[in-house]
């Protein structure tokens, strides 16, 4: 059994808990605590070294199961420790390749979210109603830049239950000075009428398109589609799942019940059961976008971007 560092398991319990949440911090969040595992011990040798770092990444895949930005960024971290490793490379020089691998990803995810802004804020009219769901950096950051371009916008924020990351989101906006109104997941249908563009995140994006994002979702973009109002996705392209492509499926969190009513209250009824799913699966036909921090998608469209980053269909 192998003994994990407490960096290790700190930082694991910190995603599994949701102190650190949201697809693009866990996974920068993930990429740091490999990175302080680089240098925790002495290296006999380049395996040694690299079997260390497989083990303590594939320990932090397991931290939560959907945000398919967590292995896709140890993935790569790996990945590029092990094309190290083939070029017979000392375990100082291997470890120095890791640690550079480790800031560039958290550089570039930092730099994506940036041009995600720069890219959606270009979709967003001055008075344009906006509706968010969850809390998304991506989003925030579109929404947050077309007001900074003095686009007068006012944003509706779900408070998304059953863990109210919709008050997160209504607090960063609110401070910085844009027109808020939170209100309950269940009264999006009655404000859709008002809202001129829904814009989320995403945790995953399949090979077809579809998108993961918090529970509910789903729902928001079908009453948006009832209403034709636009459903647009703010998501790093790290957030793909080339295991889609080969008809994999992305596993949807369920967390405990007491999420959605307290342990006493289920106590004193044992016969109810509780589901307490965190995200759902938005299909490609209700999504009109995907912004991404290499241009404008429609959802259609992933499976180019899929064959650009991952080369993964014949030319
Ligand atoms: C967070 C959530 C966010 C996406 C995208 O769920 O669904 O919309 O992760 O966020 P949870 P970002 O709170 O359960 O982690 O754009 O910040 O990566």
């Amino acid at each position: 059994m192998v003994e994990f560092s407490d960096n290790l398991q700190k930082s694991f319990n910190n995603i599994k808990t949701m102190k650190v949440r949201g697809a693009g911090l866990i996974a920068r969040t993930a990429v740091e605590t490999l990175k302080v595992e680089i240098d925790r011990e002495n290296d006999r040798d380049v395996t040694a070294f690299l079997s260390r770092m497989t083990e303590a990444g594939e320990y932090l895949k397991l931290a939560r199961p959907t945000a398919v930005s967590l292995p896709n960024s140890i993935n790569n971290f790996l990945r590029q420790i092990q094309v190290g490793a083939k070029s017979g490379s000392s375990v100082e020089e291997i470890k120095a390749i890791s640690r550079k691998a480790a800031d560039m990803f958290i550089e570039a995810s930092l730099e994506a979210i940036k041009k995600i802004g720069e890219i959606g804020s270009k979709r967003i009219s001055d008075g344009d109603v906006l509706l968010t769901h969850c809390n998304s950096q991506s989003a925030i950051e579109v929404i947050s830049m077309a007001h900074s371009q003095g686009k007068n916008i006012k944003v509706f924020v779900t408070e998304t239950r059953p863990r109210y990351q919709g008050r997160l989101t209504a607090a960063a906006l609110a401070d910085r000075g844009l027109d808020i109104t939170l209100i309950p997941d269940s009264a999006a249908r009655l404000y859709m009428t008002k809202i001129d563009k829904v814009i989320v995140g995403a945790d995953a994006i399949a090979a077809n398109g579809a998108v993961i994002n918090k529970i509910g979702t789903s729902q928001i973009a079908a009453i948006a589609k009832e209403s034709r109002t636009r459903v647009m996705v703010a998501a790093e392209t790290y957030k793909i799942s080339p295991q889609t492509f080969l008809g994999e499926l992305i596993e949807i969190e369920e967390r405990d019940g007491s999420e959605i009513a307290p342990k006493e209250w289920l106590n004193l009824h044992p016969n109810i059961k509780v589901r307490n799913p965190a995200f759902d699966v938005t299909p490609s036909e209700y999504i009109d976008i995907i912004i991404t921090e290499m241009g404008l998608f429609p959802p259609q469209g992933i499976i180019l971007l899929l064959k650009d980053l991952y080369s993964l269909l014949p030319s």
